[in-house]
């Protein structure tokens, strides 16, 4: 008898035949418990804690199967009476604890860190409600609760509790882990998820992603990222932040002192990895309980956190760079207020002729990338671009006093979910060919010499249009939507904002539908699909995204245009849906303005999975067409440099762009009355008007060279020889791409951890 159905007759007195889908579920989570949950943690001396608000970790059952090895007899065994693991892990609902790229490359890590043997865990918070679930209706996006948590779970409740002082009362937490385990590895990492030992789960309106604020006793876990355009949200975030990295702090002292330090000597025991700002309270309240609880002096303390820990910077756009006003920190922990002011003395102090250097500016508002920096012993960019514009110009003064702090980290994606789970056939066809040391190394230059081979073309092509099935029997399942899987699949897929410029795919939409309607009809029909929330406050996102969906309607509608053409708005985009859309593209859409996307790792993960690139010079598209090679990826637009350039002399005007003979049409039909029929007037006005008159994030700048590209780009899709090439080199240069090689990295320059084995291809 198989492992299965052992269990599915001790436990439900059943076959797996007789079993439903929820029931196998069960089943499969408590054999993997029985099997993953018996391994032993890591145990070396030092351990990374990789401390971060978001985790966006998607669904775990295949995921948990193929680490363990459990994977092919799973599917042999449900195979066998027609029932598919695909299937079960519907039962599976996904834990969205997450917003997008930081807390997906966080959940990447945890797992790169894990199959290379590393002692690392992740440590954050346990929301009840993730990011909220996305539902399109009336051509808008309406925002719902997403409540993952269920009876059926991952995550084991531990006897571990802490307390957790504000000024107004104490809050005591409960600890809830669920297991990391690598990729063949005979040990488990953890990923440690804080919460309140209760929370009141009602939320105030049925089915609102309004609730009481200011109920932070029992509600401060139940939202990820609530929205802070308010005050009592602010406050919130500030009360998250720091119940996350208080108890964060108390675990690390905890375990390290279990491990034999004396905490004087923390940094050989351990190295807190903080992703972005959201962690950085975590620096004064390691101060605080080395200070008030361990017998530390001031100056102990602070040389302790100096050498433990580092800090990666996620973006440089001033909206995210977090700063908080001195009097609410003072209003809710003002212990840590005090330790705040003490470290902006300390550094006044050590730079008394730099006044740029500071952490509590002169409207005494703190800057917590600035505590960061000073108070860590690394920062790190997520690609070398990025790197490069922090020390030349966003953190530069940081730069010019500590250079040999600054460093850069290419962000990478797990190859075990973004291959080997997602699109299992084509990682056997890399087996065939490679043989199966790839799926340890995530080296694929071997495939270099199938370049030209008309035989592997064709099997490619074969495993992308069975993917393009799969993909549209899941949209027509999911919201009823019929794509046609005989036409290019090209995607844009990543949260809504103006500097991804989703707003440009749309103005490159209206080109094609007048360029259809003159009868230029494509060789090959065309599917182009967004999919992506935004946050309810960002008003311009909401536009963008209102306009797409009417396009979208407008071109179905059209008997001239659709055949040929169509435009599909993914609802509710998450780590699941990218599983299936990503297997099935054709054509991967990074068009950022430059200097803006800190690295992407979308990008990469289409690359993998055997889709070409369009993109502008930015983030990690740099490196990926460095490796590549220009013949091998589609590029536009300005560069960087003219980029920041451009915002340093306030040199943009829409205007001069707006007035040229291929644009004007393409924004004015924003508010046309055929978008006006079905559309809110106000919306497409409002978005009308900012593209023409701010254009903050610069659509219109590249808009044409942008349209050239793309229409070569269709003409070149009809030379399938040609493209099956450029396919097969960009899944061969996808290695480096591995977040495998990312964390040996962090490892090998930051850390200094014992790792089983390490990827090197610098
Ligand atoms: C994202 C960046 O926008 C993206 O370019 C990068 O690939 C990803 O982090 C991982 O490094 N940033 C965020 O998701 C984010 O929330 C605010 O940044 C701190």
């Amino acid at each position: 008898m198989g492992q299965l159905e052992d269990i599915m007759q001790r436990e439900f007195d059943q076959s797996i035949k007789e079993s439903s889908d929820q029931e196998l579920y069960k089943g499969l989570l408590d054999l993997i418990q029985e099997v993953g949950g018996n391994l032993p943690t890591n145990d070396a001396k030092k351990k990374v804690y990789y401390v971060s608000a978001e985790f966006l970790i998607g669904k775990l059952l295949s995921n948990n199967l193929l680490n363990l090895g459990l994977y092919d007899e799973v599917e042999k065994e449900l195979n066998a009476v027609g029932k598919s693991i695909a299937d079960v892990e519907q039962a599976e609902l996904e834990p969205s604890l997450g917003n997008g790229g930081l807390g997906r490359l966080a959940a990447c890590f945890l797992d790169s860190m894990a199959s290379l043997g590393i002692n690392g865990d992740g440590v954050g918070l346990n929301y009840h409600f993730g990011l909220f679930k996305q539902l399109i209706s009336d051509y808008q996006q309406a925002a719902v609760p997403d409540e993952w948590l269920t009876q059926e779970t991952w995550l084991n409740k531990s006897s571990i509790q802490f307390e957790v002082p504000f000024r107004d009362f104490t809050l005591t937490s409960t600890l809830y882990d669920i297991d990391v385990y690598g990729y063949d590895q005979n040990k488990k990492n953890r990923l440690r998820l804080f919460d309140l030992d209760s929370v009141s789960a009602d939320i105030i309106e049925p089915n609102s992603i309004f609730f009481d604020k200011t109920n932070i006793k029992e509600n401060l876990t139940l939202f990820l990222y609530p929205d802070d355009s308010d005050h009592q949200g602010l406050l919130l975030r500030i009360y998250q932040q720091y119940f996350m990295v208080s108890n964060a702090a108390q675990l690390i002292l905890q375990e390290a002192k279990e491990r034999g330090s004396n905490l004087r000597d923390l940094a050989d025991y351990a190295v807190i990895q903080i992703n972005d700002t959201h962690p950085a309270f975590i620096i004064p309240e390691l101060i605080r309980l080395l200070t008030t609880q361990h017998g530390l002096t001031f100056e102990e303390a602070v040389e302790v956190v100096k050498s433990t820990v580092a800090f990666t910077n996620h973006t440089i756009l001033a909206e995210a760079l977090e700063k908080w006003p001195m009097a609410d920190i003072d209003m809710l922990m003002p212990e840590i207020a005090g330790i705040i002011r003490q470290l902006d003395q300390h550094v006044r102090a050590e730079f008394p002729d730099s006044p740029e250097i500071f952490i509590i500016d002169q409207n005494d508002v703190a800057h917590m990338a600035s505590m960061a920096i000073h108070f860590g012993f690394s920062t790190n960019g997520v690609a070398a671009l990025h790197t490069q514009i922090l020390k030349t110009s966003e953190l530069s003064h940081f730069y010019k006093h500590y250079p040999e702090r600054f460093n850069n980290k290419t962000n990478g994606i797990t190859f075990r979910r973004w291959i080997m789970n997602c699109n299992p056939e084509l990682a056997e066809l890399f087996d065939e060919l490679l043989g199966e040391g790839w799926r340890k190394d995530h080296d694929l230059r071997g495939l270099l010499k199938y370049e030209d081979d008309k035989e592997i073309h064709a099997r490619l092509a074969e495993l992308k249009q069975h993917n393009k099935v799969t993909l549209k029997k899941r949209l027509e399942k999911d919201q009823g939507t019929v794509i046609n899987e005989n036409s290019i699949i090209d995607i844009q897929i990543k949260r809504f904002h103006e500097y991804k410029r989703q707003q440009m795919l749309m103005l490159y939409i209206v080109h094609k539908y007048f360029d259809i309607k003159k009868g230029n009809i494509p060789a090959t029909p065309i599917t182009i699909l967004f999919g992506g929330k935004a946050a309810p406050a960002y008003t311009i996102a909401q536009d963008i995204m209102h306009t797409i969906s009417l396009l979208s309607k407008l071109i179905e509608e059209d008997p001239d245009v659709s055949p040929h053409f169509q435009v599909v708005m993914v609802e509710n985009y998450n780590v699941s849906k990218a599983e299936v859309l990503i297997p099935a593209a054709d054509i991967s859409e990074q068009i950022s303005l430059a200097s803006k996307e800190a690295s992407g790792t979308g990008n990469m993960k289409f690359m993998l999975n055997g889709a070409l690139t369009i993109c502008t010079f930015d983030g990690a598209n740099v490196e990926i067409a460095e490796r590549v090679g220009g013949d091998n990826i589609y590029t536009f637009g300005r560069s960087s440099q003219d980029i920041v350039e451009l915002y340093n002399t306030n040199g943009y005007r829409p205007q001069d762009y707006y007035s040229r003979p291929r644009i004007k049409p393409l924004v004015d039909f924003i508010v046309s009355d055929e978008m006006k029929k079905h559309g809110n007037h106000e919306r497409l006005h409002h978005l009308h008007n900012d593209i023409l008159s701010k254009d903050y994030f610069m659509a219109l700048i590249d808009l044409e060279e942008f349209i050239d590209v793309k229409e070569y780009m269709y003409e070149q899709y009809e030379d399938q020889d040609k493209w099956m090439k450029q396919v097969v080199n960009n899944i061969a240069h996808a290695g480096f791409f591995s977040s495998d090689r990312t964390i040996s990295d962090y490892n090998e320059d930051i850390w200094h951890l014992e790792s089983d084995h390490s990827i090197n291809m610098r």
